[in-house]
């Protein structure tokens, strides 16, 4: 069994737990608060699961450096678009994250749902979106479709390196087609 790692990061109420709990099933969301993290968990099949897994205080990156980089896909930095005072926040966080391991990043330019949001491009140019490893989607985090889309977009980035995530971006896709054509 193969287990890959997330990391979701971003300033506080950007949307991270939202995010967490849309991706899948609520059972396969949960806190651990002796650990201080977050888990969203999703199974593959029988060969690979994978954890996106978040700090409770967002200031925290100590149990990131726990890993293993090899066992770790890559970075969500959670942006609230409607937030500017805390975008230079969210690029210091992302910046600590690949001061630890330099890996794909996807930024969700989050609350887009809401008049006056900043657009996933101009969240790029605030942040630091603007190179090869990083991607920037706009994303409304309670929404599970939204939540999924956000996550394809690190593992898009990251799946000509691990073969197995081919099975994890077909099912999520799965559940987009499925959910359009009710
Ligand atoms: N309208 C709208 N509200 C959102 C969206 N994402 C999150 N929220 C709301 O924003 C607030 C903060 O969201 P959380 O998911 O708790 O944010 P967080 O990053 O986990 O916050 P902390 O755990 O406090 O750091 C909640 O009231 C959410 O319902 C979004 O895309 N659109
Ligand atoms: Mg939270």
């Amino acid at each position: 069994m193969t287990t890959l790692y997330a990391f979701v990061t971003g300033p506080e109420g950007a949307g991270k737990s939202s995010f967490l709990y849309a991706l899948g099933d609520p059972a396969d969301y949960w806190v651990d608060e002796d650990a201080g993290l977050e888990y969203r968990y999703l199974a593959v099949d029988d060969s690979l699961e994978v954890y996106l897994f978040c700090s409770l205080d967002a200031s925290r990156f100590d149990r990131l450096l726990e890993l293993e980089q090899r066992d770790l896909l890559g970075y969500i930095v959670m942006v609230d678009s409607t937030d500017r005072g805390t975008w230079a926040e969210a690029q210091a966080m992302m910046a600590n994250c690949r001061g630890f391991a330099l890996l794909p990043t996807v930024i969700g330019a989050n609350k887009q749902d809401i008049a006056g949001a900043a657009t996933p491009n101009e969240i790029a140019v605030a942040v630091g979106g603007l190179d090869a490893m990083t991607r920037v989607q706009g994303a409304v985090a309670p929404n599970p479709d939204s939540a999924r889309n956000l996550f394809l977009q690190l593992l898009y980035s990251v799946n000509h390196e691990i073969e197995r995530l081919d099975a994890l971006i077909a099912e999520l896709e799965r559940l987009a087609a499925e959910r359009d054509s009710t």
